[in-house]
């Protein structure tokens, strides 16, 4: 059966012999309420989980770590999600992974065990360093882990030996007092998940409207007649915005998706409050266009809709003449490009392009939303940059209700970068830098993720420090990836939980647990907050109240401070003072960063506050000092002989790299992750049925093969040539040498891979 729905029936689907059959459920509603307090019954962490929700999202309590979503400014609607309750069902766990645990299991257990399974296993408790003789993380007190990485650190031949991750939880203050022991140490080798994540979007936006973020705020969504959503999955990343969707929709705003898959939240929406809605069984319409574009075709859909507007004439021309520049060379751009090589690249009709074209072209006010299906692309900054100049010719940034917004994952992924993590650091930031703190910063640019894993795989790196995340499973080419953690003399992860990463120690190797964002942080008997900046660029406060999982956790602005302290003994830098009250690390902030000037008295705001955007008001940060349409040509994906474009995708029950269960509700798969999605006449033209089970291997632009063992077809609604299946098993597939152009992001949205058959006896 055809799903039904309220999108337009027009989709690039042909007949098939085979058709799924299931209808995607609806998002939300009391499916979600009940999946939530099983996670935190799972975790026996209801009572102090249900304490800890009332908290969330709240002005006095502690922001979600869920996703970078932001709060409403009315506080008095509770704003919560089903995968926020996950988030903090796994960080609130009753379980521990304490020294006991260790002594039990010998890295070699560990290491056979799946990601699910580490994750099962609780809380770290203390800090840890691994034994080789004995083949287990053993425990170590916390001066004696400071002493040797600081003794390590020191050892190094250069700073640049060491390479310093962060994932995009830790908050502002940790990640400023990071970013300053790092430059202070001598390197700007600070990768982060941004570079796999929204780098893509930054390197686009700042070539065209001089500033990597969104423009938009919240309140925009109440005035906007059109939202474009492209590459955003929101039913299972970014559950809140589904209430903004619902509300839009609702007052006659129209949604174009554009997706390979019908995910079920673009399509409908209950909202897990609206009790009468969840009982009757009513759900809310989301997209009013769903097109189910092929998998790296949205540069072309783009290029087709961009040709219809001006065609058409549907420009702004006061807009076009007074604030932008290459109009001309956008018009050549698109006149290269032809209608043929549009529907073959994009999947796409030009009746459907024109039907999105026509909304865009009647509406007042129109933004633009997207998050991984466009930026781990190879053509992914052009991408986004065709977004940019869709908006840009009907003058859409800068006016109510319009704008771009890309939607930015881990929490506090933005803030981080606005505090200073980034291995491409700008002159003015530098300056201020050394000036606050009284030393000279390094200069040269540092190693991104894709490159410090080059660095360490050739010996250049050798020490790696991880404040949070799981680099081992997150990056690409698992392999290579791990082999070159091992190579390194020292690594050091600042962890909550065990993962992947802590498996494939260094010669030193050292687990350092950190308090977790809902739990208290009491420095010299004062409850400390810290900041976080959401994808709309609101800054605002966040306090634990949770007792820690354990008495040995140390905060992460304490774990900087003393690695800091042993390492840099000449450092003129107050450590320990700062470390010990959040209010003088803002202090710092604010001298460095202009836009945070009166910090600790505008977070008293329950709001937070806006940090501004200058492209917002029509201040263009560029060479031209204008917003610039930016031009492409079209690479299509070369797929050889048999060979199907895969994206790797989350299901619903997981974070990233940390999988809270094995379901993915909204995928209608249960209790297993290893699951191969495909179209059925394309797994008939390959010779499978549906529940096959296959190897996938994946071929790189150097003709290298990769191989991911054991996974099941499972039939579903996608786009001819496109499959997708679960990051992060599908990482082994991924090239260290496939990157988007200019952004250095890995793609792992467009795997060119093989399927082959398992024989019955491997199975
Ligand atoms: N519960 C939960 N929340 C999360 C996360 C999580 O893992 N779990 N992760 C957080 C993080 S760090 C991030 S970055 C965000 C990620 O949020 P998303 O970007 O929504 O995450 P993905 O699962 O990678 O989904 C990509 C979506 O893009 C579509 N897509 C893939 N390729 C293409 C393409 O070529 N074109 C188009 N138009 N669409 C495509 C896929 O079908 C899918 O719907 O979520 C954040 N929030
Ligand atoms: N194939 C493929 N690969 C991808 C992606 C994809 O779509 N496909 N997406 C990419 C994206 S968008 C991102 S953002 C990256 C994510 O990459 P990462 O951010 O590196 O990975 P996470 O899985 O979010 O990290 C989880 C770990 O963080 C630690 N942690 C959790 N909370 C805290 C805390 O409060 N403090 C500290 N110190 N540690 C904490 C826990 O130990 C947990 O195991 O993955 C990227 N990799
Ligand atoms: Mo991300």
């Amino acid at each position: 059966m055809r799903m039904q729905s309220v999108c337009s029936p027009t989709t690039n689907m042909p007949a098939q012999p085979e058709k799924p059959s299931r209808t995607p459920p609806v998002a939300g509603g009391f499916a979600a309420l009940a999946s939530s307090a099983r996670h935190l019954i799972k975790e026996k962490a209801v009572v102090k989980g249900n304490a800890a929700l009332l908290r969330l999202n709240q002005p006095d309590g502690f922001d979600c770590p869920g996703c970078a979503w932001p709060e409403p400014f009315d506080t008095s609607r509770f704003e919560y999600c089903e995968n926020g309750v996950k988030a903090i069902a796994a960080e609130t766990t009753g379980k521990k992974a304490d020294a006991d645990f260790f002594a039990r299991h010998t890295l070699a257990d560990l290491s056979a065990r799946d990601d699910y399974w580490l994750e099962q296993q609780g809380r770290l408790t203390e800090p840890l360093r691994f034994d080789a003789e004995t083949n287990k993380y053993m425990p170590i007190t916390w001066n004696e882990a400071f002493a040797l990485i600081a003794a390590e650190l020191r050892a190094l031949p250069c700073p640049d030996a060491a390479a310093f991750y962060t994932s995009g939880r830790t908050s502002n203050e940790a990640a400023f007092l990071y970013q300053l022991f790092v430059r202070e140490f001598g390197t700007n080798n600070l990768p982060d998940c941004s570079n796999m994540c929204h780098e893509s979007s930054g390197v686009a936006l700042t070539e065209t409207v001089g500033v990597g973020k969104g423009t938009i705020t919240l309140e925009d969504f109440e005035k906007c007649d059109a939202i474009f959503i492209l590459g955003q999955n929101p039913g299972t990343n970014h559950p809140r915005m589904l209430s903004e969707l619902e509300k839009a929709r609702k007052r006659g705003c129209e949604i174009v998706t554009f997706n390979p898959l019908r995910e079920a939240g673009l399509i409908h929406f209950t909202h897990p409050k609206n009790v009468s809605g969840m009982l009757t069984g009513t759900a809310s319409p989301i997209s009013s266009l769903y097109l189910q574009v092929k998998i790296g075709g949205d540069l072309a859909a783009l290029k087709g809709i961009c040709k219809i507007v001006i065609e058409k004439n549907a420009l702004d021309h006061d807009f076009i003449r007074n604030e932008t520049s290459g109009f001309e060379d956008l018009c050549a751009d698109l006149e290269k490009t032809t209608w043929p090589e549009i529907a073959a690249v994009s999947g796409l009709s030009r009746d459907e392009l024109e039907t999105a074209a026509g909304i865009f072209m009647r509406s007042k006010s129109v933004i633009a939303c997207w998050a991984m299906g466009l930026t781990q692309h190879k053509q992914a900054v052009a991408t986004i940059q065709y977004v940019s100049n869709l908006l840009l010719l009907g003058g859409h940034i800068g006016r109510p209700g319009a704008g771009l917004c890309p939607v930015r994952g881990h929490s506090n992924v933005q803030g981080d970068r606005t505090m200073g993590i980034t291995e491409k650091p700008g002159e003015e930031f530098l300056t201020r830098l050394g000036r606050a703190f009284a030393f000279e910063p390094p200069r040269a640019h540092g190693l991104d993720v894709v490159d410090t894993i080059r660095a360490m795989a050739a010996g250049k790196v050798k020490a790696f420090i991880a404040m949070g995340g799981n680099f081992a499973a997150a990056t690409p080419d698992t392999l290579l990836t791990e082999r070159a953690l091992r190579q390194c003399r020292l690594t050091v992860h600042i962890s909550t939980k065990l993962n992947r990463s802590h498996l494939a120690p260094g010669e030193v190797s050292l687990i350092l647990p950190c308090l977790g964002r809902s739990e208290r942080d009491l420095q010299n008997g004062i409850a400390q907050s810290v900041t976080v900046e959401d994808s709309m660029s609101m800054v605002h406060a966040s306090r634990g109240r949770n007792a820690p999982a354990s008495a040995m956790l140390l905060s992460e602005p304490r774990i900087v401070a003393e690695l800091a302290r042993h390492t840099l003994p000449d450092s003129k830098t107050p450590w320990l003072e700062l470390a010990a009250d959040h209010t003088k690390i803002r202090d710092r902030i604010a001298e460095v960063l202009p836009a945070f000037a009166d910090f600790n008295r505008k977070i008293l705001n329950p709001g937070g506050f806006y940090l501004g955007n200058t492209a917002r008001e029509r201040r263009w940060l560029t060479p031209e000092k204008k917003a610039v349409f930016k031009t492409a040509p079209l690479q299509p994906p070369r797929l050889e002989n048999g060979e199907l474009a895969l994206m790797t995708i989350r299901s619903h029950d997981q974070y990233n790299t940390t999988i809270y269960g094995l379901n993915d509700r909204y995928r209608n798969i249960k209790n297993e992750r290893r699951v191969l999605f495909i179209r059925p006449d394309d797994a008939g033209a390959l010779g499978f049925k549906n529940g096959a089970r296959v190897d996938i291997t994946s071929r790189d632009e150097q003709g290298v093969r990769r191989e991911a063992k054991d996974f099941r077809l499972e039939y579903y609604d996608i786009p001819q040539g496109c499959v997708a299946a679960y990051f992060p098993e599908t990482n082994l597939l991924v090239s260290i040498d496939s990157v988007a152009e200019k952004s250095n992001t890995p793609v792992s949205k467009l795997i060119p891979v093989l399927l082959h058959a398992r024989s019955s006896k491997t199975v």
